[in-house]
């Protein structure tokens, strides 16, 4: 076949210009991600494999993002972005690793299986968006993702520096044509439905929203919320730190740096009570955060309060499903809490116990949450570490629409609110991916209706107290886990060992799984004290070092 050879030749010719370096990769929890040297190759081909996946969905748009996320300045990455918004289907992640680990013949190969397997028809034109986060590296890497799509055949489209959630939100929009795509698109969608949200208060719109500090990471995050801050000046408030003027990207500062060390970010000054919260560095998590004004003699985190993952899904979850029962829509529409082994067993409890929630647990990854949130309704998930966002199905949006179209007046009753209510909230949070920016404002707008600060919000229920901590060992990929990552099954002897301390403690859990974006195996543990869990965590993490043959020393964080 002709048009095939001159694909697989043209493949040829991009492949050359990026050679592989040693070493193997892994498509992970998002993506490969590593140190940006070692890159080159698998970026190239990773533009080889969007325009492939492009045209195997008969043209429509697909996304690459360049992006280390929440690692750190020295890291970078790829991932791809399915049609619909949603991350790569898992199915082609077994495409993605073999083409990285390809030799160049190989490369050929594969090229020309998925083709067959997927039956490509080569005579469709593919698409491809492009963005990336601000990493020098980025700039240098992205020329291989333009060179390996276009040598497939696409059309490229290179956004620029980038969100992740706008890139998302970007091949969501230019494939379904329901909304501008465009960054201004973007804007606007979540500006308005803002405004709107405001306007809706059942309490009025001459309300007071608490002015917010946001530590952006130095990342890229910065840039577009200083546009964000503009639209929606006077209105509300952000101030912006960490901008990546002065500091470094996700160093002493970011969303996994306050959630895991539990401190302040550097160069925030958080007065008692003020309402912060501090972005990744490519804006697709948050951790909002407060000091409490109380000493604790640890100057670093004195007063310091967190609010996760998990406490979003608590408070997001609680004020959506209320408007589904104003609504009247609780028979017809089912709705789910999503959440990962790494959740607190409170907020858990809280979700089931006093929201009467139904909660499920999948593995760590946005992959698996998104997957298990579009099976309901309204599948609300979030990851403890900030990712996540609110679904809804289109039977939910319908329904929604539905009762907008029949109670046009908002202020007729509670029922016709609520209706309007859910469908600015809709709009608000991204449909493609958990989004920092209207996670950020959707807390706000819960917030406001209760008319809550972060003090009420916290008061929901209390954590019980846990530790996050990072182990490395020679070779992670021995240590494997069953039943959502909450029990490992290698190396042999590891889970009991596990299981003997947990039964020690009072409402103690633990659990170890390798990390699937740095080179690391994650250790948590929750226990009903301060002293009880840090003797749980030191133990997991000394027996995980022993068994899974730990090097460098442990981390205790
Ligand atoms: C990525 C994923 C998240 C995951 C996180 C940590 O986030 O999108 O779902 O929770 O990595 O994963 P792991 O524990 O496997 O390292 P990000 O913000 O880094 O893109």
């Amino acid at each position: 076949e002709p048009a095939k050879t001159i694909l697989l030749t043209s493949v040829a010719n991009t492949i050359e210009r990026f050679p592989l370096r040693e070493g193997s990769f892994s498509y992970g929890t998002a993506g490969f991600r590593t140190l940006w040297e070692r890159l080159p190759s698998v970026v190239n081909r990773m533009g080889i494999l969007a325009a492939l996946r492009s045209r195997a969905k008969g043209g429509q748009g697909v996304g690459a993002v360049v992006t280390a996320s929440h690692n750190p300045i020295f890291d970078n990455g790829v991932k791809l972005v399915d049609p619909d918004g949603g991350m790569l289907s898992p199915a082609w992640e077994g495409y993605a690793t073999r083409l990285a680990n390809a030799s160049q013949y190989d490369v050929l190969l594969t090229v020309s299986d998925i083709i067959e397997r997927e039956h490509i028809d080569l005579s469709t034109v593919g698409k491809v968006f492009i963005a990336r986060d601000t990493r020098p590296s980025g700039e240098i890497l992205v020329d291989g993702l333009l060179e390996g799509a276009k040598a497939v055949g696409a059309h490229v489209e290179d956004l620029g520096v980038l969100t992740t959630p706008q890139l998302h939100y970007a091949v969501r929009y230019s494939n379904l044509n329901s909304k501008s795509s465009s960054l201004q698109g973007y804007m606007e969608n979540i500006v308005t439905a803002f405004r709107k949200l405001v306007e809706l208060n059942p309490k009025g719109s001459d309300v007071k929203i608490d002015p917010i500090k946001v530590d952006c990471a130095n990342g890229v995050g910065a840039i577009h919320l200083k546009h964000l801050a503009e639209m929606l000046s006077p209105l509300a408030e952000y101030r912006i730190y960490n901008d990546g003027t002065e500091g470094v990207l996700n160093e002493g500062c970011g969303a996994e740096h306050v959630k895991s060390l539990q401190v302040y970010p550097i160069g925030l000054d958080a007065a008692p009570n003020e309402h912060c919260c501090s972005l990744d560095g490519d804006a697709d998590r948050i951790m909002f955060f407060y000091n409490n004004g109380e000493t604790s003699g640890h100057a670093e985190g004195d007063g310091f309060k967190l609010l996760d993952g998990d406490r979003m899904a608590s408070l997001l979850a609680g004020f959506i499903h209320n408007f589904v029962l104003e609504a009247e829509l609780d028979k017809e529409l089912s709705m789910t809490v999503i959440q990962t082994a790494y959740a607190n067993g409170n907020s858990t409890s809280y979700l089931t116990g006093q929201l009467k929630l139904q909660v499920m647990c999948t593995s760590t990854g946005v992959k698996y949450l998104h997957a298990k949130a579009l099976e309901h309704d309204i599948g609300v998930y979030f990851e403890a570490n900030g990712h996540g966002t609110v679904l809804f199905s289109d039977k939910a949006l319908q329904l929604i629409l539905a009762g907008v179209e029949s109670n046009p007046d908002p202020d007729s009753s509670k029922k016709a609110r609520s209706f309007h209510i859910l469908l600015q909230l809709s709009d608000l949070l991204n449909q493609a991916v958990g989004d920092a920016f209207s996670d950020m404002l959707a807390v706000q707008i819960a917030l406001l209706y209760r008319g809550w600060s972060y003090i009420d919000w916290i008061n929901c229920y209390s954590d019980l107290p846990n530790r996050l901590a990072k182990v490395r060992v020679r070779d992670r990929s021995i240590v494997k886990t069953t039943d959502a990552e909450r029990r490992c099954v290698s190396p042999p002897g590891l889970q009991d060992v596990i299981d003997r301390m947990v039964k020690e403690v009072s409402k103690g859990r633990a659990f170890v799984r390798p990390s699937g974006t740095e080179d690391i195996v994650r250790v948590y543990a929750e226990a009903e004290t301060n002293k009880l869990v840090d003797e749980l965590s030191n133990g997991v993490i000394a027996a995980v070092f022993e068994i899974a043959g730990g090097v460098d020393g442990k981390q205790t964080h």
